[in-house]
């Protein structure tokens, strides 16, 4: 093999076959001494601060504050603070009010005095933004359960809400379930407007621009028909929340409690987010539960512990928004399975086991969409009622490549592949979580302003499944994978691009999507295929990687523009080799961008974020995606360098 470099003229001179083969075997002996002795692999998911500060707000509200927690997380807080005093919703990204409000709130509450430099800076920005009164809905309620603002100024989602028929236009079913598992304890908080007041020291009066008596309060003003109906619909509801007599709510409290206490999760968590988690808590909490109830015991403990959402270390406490180790587990096989790893490897066979425990046969809320039998995985330790068709897909591709007693194989793929095909969707295309979940109109309700209210298919997800159906030898011809083919080509934009949803962005829509066709046998050099192709190449970087700012979800002067970062190069990579631009000057440079810019410890750095939660709104730095991607691209090169 050594010989090859010789062998194969074209990779000269910018890839030599002996560079390449040092840096996967590097990359992979880092991930080998990532993975967990269960089998699983665990990188952290870094999001924003906001999810830290709302943990501190909820211990003081549930009346479990831990001194010393509260200094880790000042700590924490400080360090994420930038130089002009504000912190973002992502790495280098702009200041964000509401973020900024929360983080100062919080280090307030720890104790930091007003008066130092950091918080002058963070109140200057706040007040030049317009302070509190523009923050955004979540902001404003975390805000009303401290006293610092009015409940009846926040928009109102009545319990009521959950007493609507499944057959009707819209109900509970109809939000994603990130949003229903929010939205349904936040409605029986905001009927019951619990206040946990803070000391006087604590109370943020200074970041009402013109002082908390004058503040307005009233919602923002939009000009659509539907803003104007729905803001409509508010003051009405408001109306009826006034009246003496309200004949369903009692009922519709009720009815959220049971509903809520049947999802709470083995490790003490709500839909394996922290959203839904809190809320569930302080709702909870609000009706009467007390810390001793073993609901709030367990599910306060979820956060600590070994396996908990929380990263403690020597100075600082910070917490996770999520958990990904189903979701890391199957990237870091596919990982080290391009990278040559046999299928009896033990790194692979335990992670095989691992995973297949991971499958879940129990019922979920996407049955009330989708007529199925359960059978997918999901992306947490812990989240069974919520499985995602993106893990389930991906997880069985993984695990394609490990070897593991037929028979077990055989049954998990037959349940998974089950469901997937159930949870298909009207278009063509898959959901992460729901069956059609398409009602657009639930976006523009005021409450929404958080992100995504609704799980519609998606490009990257449905070209996940697309390949696995390939994988497992499904072609053209059988009619769901026709039904998925048709909805991509649909998907395609303008440019050739197409949108990734779970990942940033048009980089990852393609590098899933060109890998899937070729799984099923797409005829790759098809002018559409072609168009993503130029796409990739014409979205190079100057030092030959790829990268693209988030803000390029928003703003059509970023589409597909960014600085390089190692998971983006490997997806445009992915794309490419997968379209059989395998010994274009194109891939070989993208190839040679990943051997420079490889660290000392075989791994690669990214403070950039790559992950999506919601486009714009919820961006996440999957910490693992600097390691499996670039070991992927760089495997799936060499393969194809050795198959011409
Ligand atoms: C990468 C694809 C796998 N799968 C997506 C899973 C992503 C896991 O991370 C998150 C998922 C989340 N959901 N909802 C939230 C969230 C955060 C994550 C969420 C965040 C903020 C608010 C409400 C909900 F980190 Br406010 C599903 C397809």
């Amino acid at each position: 093999m050594s010989e090859s470099a010789v062998s194969h003229p074209l990779i000269a001179p910018s890839v030599v076959r002996s560079d390449l083969d040092r840096v996967i075997e590097q990359a992979v002996s880092h991930l080998l001494a990532l993975q967990y002795d269960e089998g699983y692999w665990w990188g952290e998911l870094e999001s924003n601060v906001t999810i830290t500060s709302e943990h501190l707000f909820l211990t003081h509200i549930l009346g479990v504050a831990d001194k010393q927690e509260w200094t880790k997380i000042a700590a924490y807080l400080r360090e994420r603070q930038r130089e002009d005093g504000t912190w973002a919703i992502w790495y280098n990204g702009n200041g964000d009010l509401s973020t900024t409000i929360e983080a100062y709130l919080a280090l307030k509450m720890a104790g930091v005095s007003p008066d130092e430099p950091e918080m002058t800076r963070a109140r200057a920005f706040i007040l030049a933004q317009g302070g509190v009164e523009k923050a955004r809905v979540f902001t404003k309620i975390w805000l009303a359960l401290l006293g610092e603002w009015d409940w009846h100024k926040t928009p109102m989602m009545p319990p009521e809400l959950i007493l609507l028929p499944r057959w009707f236009p819209v109900n509970i079913y109809s939000f994603g379930c990130w949003a229903r598992g929010t939205v349904v304890p936040m409605t029986v908080i905001q009927s019951l407007r619990p206040v946990f007041p803070l000391p006087r020291w604590a109370h943020i009066d200074e970041l009402f621009i013109s002082g908390v008596k004058r503040a307005n309060r009233s919602l923002p003003k939009k000009a659509s028909r539907w803003a104007k109906a729905f803001a409509f619909a508010d003051r009405m509801l408001k109306v009826y929340d006034r009246l003496p007599l309200k004949p369903f709510r009692k009922r519709a409290i009720q009815a959220a409690e049971r509903w809520i206490l049947e999802r709470q999760e083995e490790d003490g968590s709500w839909g394996g987010i922290q959203p839904p988690w809190v809320y569930s808590l302080i709702a909870l909490h609000a009706i009467g539960y007390k810390m001793d109830h073993p609901v709030l015991q367990k599910g306060l403990a979820g956060f600590y512990g070994e396996k908990g959402f929380a990263i403690e270390d020597e100075g600082t406490f910070r917490l996770q928004s999520c958990l990904s180790p189903v979701w890391d587990a199957a990237l870091a096989m596919l990982a080290l399975e391009d990278a040559g790893l046999p299928a009896d490897h033990p790194a692979l066979v335990k992670a095989g086991e691992w995973l297949l425990d991971e499958q879940i046969f129990t019922d979920g809320d996407w049955q009330v969409r989708c007529k199925g039998r359960p059978g997918g995985w999901a992306f947490e330790f812990a989240n069974d009622i919520y499985p995602d068709t993106d893990d389930s897909a991906v997880v069985m591709i993984a695990l394609m490549g490990a070897k593991l007693p037929a028979r077990r194989k055989e049954q998990a793929f037959d349940r998974g592949l089950e469901w997937l095909l159930a949870m298909q969707s009207r278009g063509g295309g898959w959901g992460a979580f729901d069956r059609n979940s398409t009602r657009t109109l639930l976006r523009k309700i005021p409450f929404a302003d958080f992100g995504e209210m609704i799980d519609p298919p998606s490009v990257d997800v449905t070209a996940h499944i697309v390949e696995l159906l390939g994988k497992l030898g499904y072609r053209k011809g059988f009619r769901p994978l026709d039904r998925a083919l048709c909805y991509l080509k649909g998907e395609q934009e303008e440019d050739g691009a197409w949108f990734g949803r779970w990942g940033v962005n048009l980089t990852y829509g393609i590098g899933c999507v060109l890998p899937a066709l070729a799984a099923v046998g797409e005829e790759m050099d098809a002018p559409y295929v072609r168009r993503a192709v130029d796409w990739l190449i014409a979205h190079q970087n100057e030092d030959s990687g790829w990268g693209e700012r988030i803000e390029g979800y928003a703003d059509p002067k970023w589409r597909g523009r960014g600085p390089s970062t190692a998971s983006q190069t490997a997806w445009a990579l992915l794309g490419l080799i997968a379209a059989g631009a395998v010994e274009q000057p194109v891939t070989r440079r993208g190839i040679d961008y990943l051997i420079r810019t490889q660290q000392e410890d075989g791994g690669w750095d990214e403070q950039y974020f790559t992950g999506t939660g919601f486009p714009m709104d919820f961006m996440i730095n999957y910490h693992l995606y600097r390691d499996v991607f670039p070991l992927m691209a760089l495997g799936r090169y060499r393969r194809a360098l050795q198959i011409e």
